[in-house]
């Protein structure tokens, strides 16, 4: 058995296969494949400054926001290894409206996939993290292609999920249903090398602070219990930090305990995040390290979602924190 030093992914993979009797290794591909796509969308993430892909595309997503080059690029590179590599039968982006399928002459896989190919691209103008999130479910549907039922199954259903961020380090933190792992990659030997292992989310209350994170720029748009949860937080000697991109403020929260919070506002009734490729990934991390997510009053992991692009509110970080955060939401208005 190497030491955590050279435990590189590949090998950490190979080691769970061994662990279910019955794994072919189709899943252990699927995941090197998705590690590949992230390590093509770093390489262009890294030289934005220099990179052609600087513009908008003049296109309009499915989220009504104006579609980047770039991150049309980075959709367009991971859909490339993913609906080509054998392992699924279809994804779903945060830039398509539609299940991405798998061409037809190509094999199709018992795997659906659902990616957000740039999560905080907004902040990328200003050199501060993002990051890809991905999430891998099995087919649950008849034939060989997916339809919707694949995907829209409760976030319990995930056989895995994960991101990769593009920070000073680019680092790979995921759960296969065993624990978190987080991976930093070595340029030097182009190996995502092993660097936490078990990781647990900080507990807090009573005498331990850690973050808290919301864009209060919101606050006026906020309903007073929304209100009531930041000001709780803030004003109990929590760290006021937040960053912009989803997973660079739960990596803090994953590390160092904290609670990242997008309530619903009078302009957006269902929050921002979306439960297929942002919330249900990052909740089933936070409660496979001893955290916990809500929107507001039931475990995100629970939802079932209704359509491919379905948005929630999200409380999300350690554990105590986030139950508080229910407390606050639930108690009768005074
Ligand atoms: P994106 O996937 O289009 O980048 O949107 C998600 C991002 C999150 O990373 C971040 O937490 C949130 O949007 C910020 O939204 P807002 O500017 O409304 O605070
Ligand atoms: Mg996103």
């Amino acid at each position: 058995m190497p030491t955590k030093e050279f435990m590189n992914v590949r090998r950490f993979l190979y080691n769970e296969q061994r662990l279910s009797p019955k794994a072919t290794g189709e899943f252990t591909t699927l995941l090197l494949d998705i590690i590949l796509g992230c390590k093509k969308v770093c390489r262009e993430v890294r030289q934005f400054g220099l990179s052609q892909y600087q513009h908008t595309t003049g296109a309009i997503n499915v989220q009504d926001e104006e579609v980047h080059e770039l991150d049309d690029l980075a959709n367009d590179l991971l859909l490339d290894l993913l609906t080509k590599g054998g392992q699924t039968c279809g994804v779903v982006t945060e830039e398509n409206k539609e299940i991405v399928g798998v061409p037809a002459s190509f094999e199709r896989g018992k795997y659906v996939v659902t990616i957000d190919p740039l999560d905080g691209f907004s902040n990328i103008g200003v050199n501060v993290n993002i990051g890809t999130i991905f999430s891998v479910r099995k087919k649950i549907s008849e034939g060989e292609d997916s339809n919707l039922s694949d995907f829209l199954q409760p976030g319990r259903s995930q056989v895995c999920a994960g991101y990769v961020m593009y920070g000073p380090a680019m680092v790979l933190v995921f759960t296969i249903g065993r624990g978190v792992y987080e991976f930093t990659y070595s340029l030097g030997i182009d190996e995502f090398i092993l660097s936490r292992e078990n990781i647990r989310m900080p507990d807090l209350l009573p005498n331990k602070k850690g973050s808290f994170s919301a864009n209060t720029g919101y606050w006026n748009l906020w309903d007073d219990k929304a209100k009531a949860v930041s000001n709780f937080f803030m004003e109990g000697g929590y760290s006021f930090r937040h960053i912009g991109s989803f997973i660079a403020d739960f990596h803090r929260h994953l590390l160092q305990g904290g609670i990242f919070c997008y309530p619903a506002n009078s302009k957006s009734p269902n929050g921002k995040l979306r439960l297929l490729y942002e919330l249900a990934p990052l909740s089933f991390i936070a409660e496979q390290a001893g955290g916990l997510a809500i929107d507001g009053s039931r475990p995100i992991l629970d939802l079932k979602p209704d359509s491919l692009h379905q948005r929630s509110p999200v409380y999300i970080g350690s554990r105590d924190a986030v139950i508080k955060a229910m407390e606050i939401l639930a108690a009768p208005k005074r």
